[in-house]
């Protein structure tokens, strides 16, 4: 394992881009106020007041797991929050729109499809290898995603970490299933869950056989409220698990943008819904 390289958000474009293209991703530490971050976590947390998620009696800001969880009900308070204007207002905070506008080289575009998602301590499920173009095959592949941690999230909380370089490693798997993948319908062609894929569109769960597999290392980061990391659509990814000592809630959204000029997949035009296969 290493550490990723953080990025001054103030820094010359190119030299943000360049730094993109080389490495995959950004950390850009503090692009967003941190107070706002935290306002947000506070008000996602307070959404779930009635079921049971935290602890009782605990302020909402911290996000302390509770033991006693209403699982549909949280679910429904997601699907509300991902449709809030409170959420769209946070995904289109001024300092990331306008930097994206400069690294895209024109007007962004935020997908509808934006993911707002939570790991409790202890939970057993987290995101497995992936690069994201796997789900978002039917537009342009110049799409960059934002991760963005709600709150301060040391690597112990199971924030993302990214396989070293591996952006090359990902075109080189996306371009063997296009061939693979030639004679499907176009419908299935683009779908993540088709015949020639592997269970979701993952690559792994195991991450210390995919660092040895490709030669390289899983890149982990004490991340703080007020960071985003840009990663491209072909590097590869993975969350760990939230072993936080405290008992804290990882709480994050993963948004994606692209230059409005280039092709949209249609299919992320909606809000994100938990059985919409993508
Ligand atoms: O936050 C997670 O667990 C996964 C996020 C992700 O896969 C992404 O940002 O593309």
């Amino acid at each position: 394992m290493g550490s990723l390289t953080p990025s001054d958000p103030r820094a010359p474009k190119d030299v943000l881009v360049d730094r993109y293209r080389e490495h995959g991703y950004l950390w850009l530490k503090g692009l967003l106020p941190r107070d706002d971050v935290l306002a947000f976590r506070a008000y996602v947390f307070a959404a779930f007041a009635d079921t049971g998620l935290l602890a009782p009696g605990s302020d909402p800001a911290i996000g302390l797991a509770g033991g006693a969880e209403n699982a549909d009900l949280a679910r429904r308070r997601t699907m509300e929050l991902v449709r809030s204007a409170a959420f769209e207002a946070f995904c289109l905070s001024p300092p990331l729109w306008r930097l994206l506008d400069g690294f895209l080289g024109g007007m962004s575009y935020l997908h509808k499809r934006k993911l707002l998602r939570m790991t409790k301590p202890g939970q057993a499920f987290s995101t497995p290898a992936h690069y994201d173009l796997v789900y978002l095959r039917g537009g342009t592949d110049r799409i960059v995603t934002a991760w963005i941690p709600i709150g301060d999230t040391p690597a112990a909380m199971g924030g993302l970490c990214y396989l070293e370089g591996s952006h090359a490693e990902g075109r080189r798997l996306e371009a063997a299933f296009a061939a693979e993948n030639a004679e499907l319908s176009a419908q299935e062609r683009i779908s993540a869950y088709n015949s020639k894929m592997g269970e979701g569109g993952w690559i792994s769960k195991d991450l210390v056989a995919m660092a040895d597999r490709f030669d390289t290392r899983w890149l982990i980061a004490d991340y703080e409220a007020g960071d985003v990391i840009l990663h491209s659509p072909y590097m590869i990814h993975a969350a760990t698990a939230n072993d936080d000592p405290e008992g804290r809630i990882r709480l994050s959204c993963d948004i994606r943008y692209q230059n409005v000029r280039d092709e949209i997949d249609a299919r992320w035009s909606n809000h994100w819904s938990f059985d919409d296969m993508l």
